[in-house]
């Protein structure tokens, strides 16, 4: 089996992939795909990928697209290495949490990844009319069906655009529902065995971290959470799949717009700092 697999450092759907690749002991090679750079908008790409967006799969030339499918689709090819559950009951938990993903805590942490950090650094990269450019090129049906229109204002207005508060509650209220799940003792979030659950809210739960945000869990605010993912950055395919892709200087920024957003953050969910 050949797996080549479109990805982008910081891109959360495309560490899923890579996480559950690598949980599965799958071997793919990858074409990089800069989203901060707009290289997903190359007509070649949107060929495979209509939505311009990351990650795109593909086996022995046929093509997959959407994380949580990509994810499904590898585990029938290879199910001896499955990381959904077997239990219909915890198939069907499990579930709950990738379609809560990919409906609603996916386009919140893209709108919270623009608003804190990847406005400025799209600005200090690409320039304003290199900006522009790159804001025009989204078509209407990406991420969501209004990510143009959304991703434009994210971009223009920071924590000023409409909607951007809500979408950091939205988030928040994901980690409380992952504090609720872990509650009397679970190490893992269905079943209390390592899932697609777990590897799903993986990228989520890091992308705050590498944002500075730790605070949303950490200083006994969610302390099931924080031992959640303490357990999931001592696993060895942790460090490979979800940081060392990430270049440089995209981490830099990560880390300090989003130390700097931390403020507004905080005072919106009324965390004292
Ligand atoms: N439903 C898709 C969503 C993919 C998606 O939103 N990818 C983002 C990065 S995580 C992207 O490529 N964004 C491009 C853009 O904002 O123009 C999936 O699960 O793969």
């Amino acid at each position: 089996m050949t797996f080549t697999l479109y990805h982008h450092g910081s891109s959360v759907c495309a560490a899923k992939v890579r996480f559950a690749m690598a949980e599965k002991g799958l071997d793919w090679d990858g074409v990089y795909i800069d989203i901060l750079k707009g290289e997903q908008f190359d007509p070649a790409y949107q060929k495979l990928n209509p939505k311009s967006v990351v990650p795109t799969l593909v086996h022995d030339g046929t093509v997959i697209v959407d994380s949580t499918v990509i994810c499904e689709y590898l585990d029938q090819l290879a199910p001896d290495t499955s990381v959904h559950p077997t239990d219909p009951v915890e198939r069907a938990q499990a579930r709950y949490w990738t379609k809560a993903v990919d409906e609603d805590l996916h386009p919140a942490c893209g709108a919270v990844t623009f608003v804190c950090s990847h406005r400025h650094t799209v600005l200090k990269n690409l320039g304003e009319e290199g900006v522009k450019k790159f804001l025009a090129s989204t078509p209407p049906m990406s991420v969501t069906s209004n990510w143009k229109d959304l991703k434009d204002s994210y971009t223009r207005f920071g924590f000023d655009a409409p909607g951007a508060a809500e979408k950091v509650k939205l988030y928040d209220s994901y980690l409380q529902k992952m504090e609720a799940a872990l509650e009397g003792g679970n190490d893992w979030l269905v079943g209390n065995t390592f899932s697609i659950a777990d590897i799903a809210m993986t990228p989520y739960v890091n992308r705050l971290a590498m944002m500075s945000m730790r605070g949303m869990w950490e200083n006994g605010r969610l302390p099931n959470v924080e031992k959640w993912f303490a357990r999931i950055e001592a696993l060895p395919n942790f460090k490979k799949c979800l940081i060392d892709w990430v270049p440089e200087d995209l981490t830099n920024d990560l880390r300090e717009n989003g130390a700097k957003s931390w403020t507004e953050v905080a005072n919106i969910l009324e965390i004292e700092i």
